[in-house]
């Protein structure tokens, strides 16, 4: 039987959007949260995790769901200093185990997360959303130092001179290298996931190809499979991003959703539309029909392949006037989980294919 979780992404105590106005999302399940204050790469203390789920199960909701436990830059390049972040990775995956947690995202990009090129780039309504235009980016060198030129949403905690010698170190990468160091941390941890029985769901990469002249891997369909295959287990998942893969257009989502959710790898969804343009891609509200993504077709695709993980609203628009962390704030995120809500029940009252 299909079943859907649904789960919002929180960030914590000094999150705007507080527990108490998340539990009032209708059909709400569980909550998706991470350890904040500790850095890349150490140990999760115990007493932060357990406070974590205290407070998200006063409130009426699950603790089960971690996004993210981020991957130190050693293990993606394969540097002798893995070992100890590895074993750090495996005791973190143990101890939010422990908290009853069952499944942890987690991304493998070099460097930079998800790249926007403007987090609040206002639409013909008023509200405001994050965008990527490829030749705004092509006009960045994270080489330069000189530069002053950024991207939002890139990493503070790296000063320019820390962030133009890692960018240098993954120059000398290739995308076989960056392969061989993802199986490698692939099979130290997912033993251990078997052994917790939570299921590791990575993120593709976001947008799906090679920015800066780095490394990317987790992009399209031939990539997923080939992921999928390094540890042949499903406890080795995957988070599905509807605008990570939708962002390019060889990338058919309704396709991709039907064979990985049949194939019991999808353990987590993040369902966001997004408008392709000519430039790049703009991020819209959920609804299909504003957007290039056909968001009923993929949850039909979900339930009819036996989905049964967790799915959380991704990215909202700024609406209504409120401000916050972009992509983050709870208006337009909200009407995207009532949204998910009315997919999933008129798929399930129309019945299996
Ligand atoms: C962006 C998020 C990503 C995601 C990580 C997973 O809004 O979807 O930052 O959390 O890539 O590790």
């Amino acid at each position: 039987m299909s079943k859907m979780r649904l789960s919002f992404r929180w960030y914590g105590e000094d999150d705007k959007v507080k527990l108490e106005y998340i539990r009032q999302i209708p059909n709400m399940h569980s909550i998706v949260t991470a350890v904040y204050n500790v850095p890349v790469g150490e140990v999760w203390p115990e007493e932060t995790i357990f406070s974590l789920k205290e407070q998200v199960e006063k409130n009426g909701l699950h603790f089960e769901v971690i996004e993210s436990i981020p991957v130190h830059e050693d293990i993606k390049l394969g540097k002798p200093t893995r070992e100890k972040y590895i074993e750090n990775y495996q005791e973190n995956i143990r101890r939010v185990a422990r908290a009853g947690v069952k499944c942890i995202c987690y991304n493998f990009m070099p460097v930079f997360d998800w790249t926007r090129t403007q987090l609040d780039h206002r639409l013909e309504d008023g509200s405001t959303t994050l965008v990527y235009y490829q030749d705004q980016v092509d006009q960045v060198n994270p080489l330069e130092t000189e530069n002053d030129l950024t991207l939002p949403g890139w990493d503070s905690s790296y000063s320019r001179q820390e962030l133009k010698d890692i960018v240098a170190e993954y120059h000398k990468l290739t995308e076989e290298d960056l392969w061989n160091n993802l199986q490698y941390f692939l099979e130290k941890i997912i033993p251990v996931a078997i052994e917790c029985d939570v299921k590791m769901a990575i993120h593709e990469d976001d947008p799906c190809w090679s920015i800066f002249g780095l490394p990317r891997i987790i992009t399209c369909e031939a990539n997923l499979d080939r992921f999928l295959k390094l540890v042949d287990d499903p406890h080795n998942g995957i988070t599905f991003c509807t605008g990570s893969l939708g962002c390019s257009a060889s990338n058919d989502v309704v396709a991709l959703a039907a064979k990985y959710a049949a194939q019991g790898r999808i353990h987590f969804v993040h369902m966001r539309n997004v408008k392709l343009v000519e430039n790049g891609f703009e991020e819209s509200a959920h609804l299909s029909s504003c957007g290039t993504l056909d968001m009923y077709g993929v949850m039909k695709a979900l339930y009819d392949n036996g989905f049964d993980g967790y799915i959380r609203p991704d990215h909202g628009r700024m609406i209504w006037g409120e401000t916050g962390r972009p992509g983050y704030g709870l208006y337009d995120r909200a009407l995207g989980a009532a949204y998910l809500n009315g997919l999933w029940e008129a798929v399930e009252k129309g019945g299996a294919k």
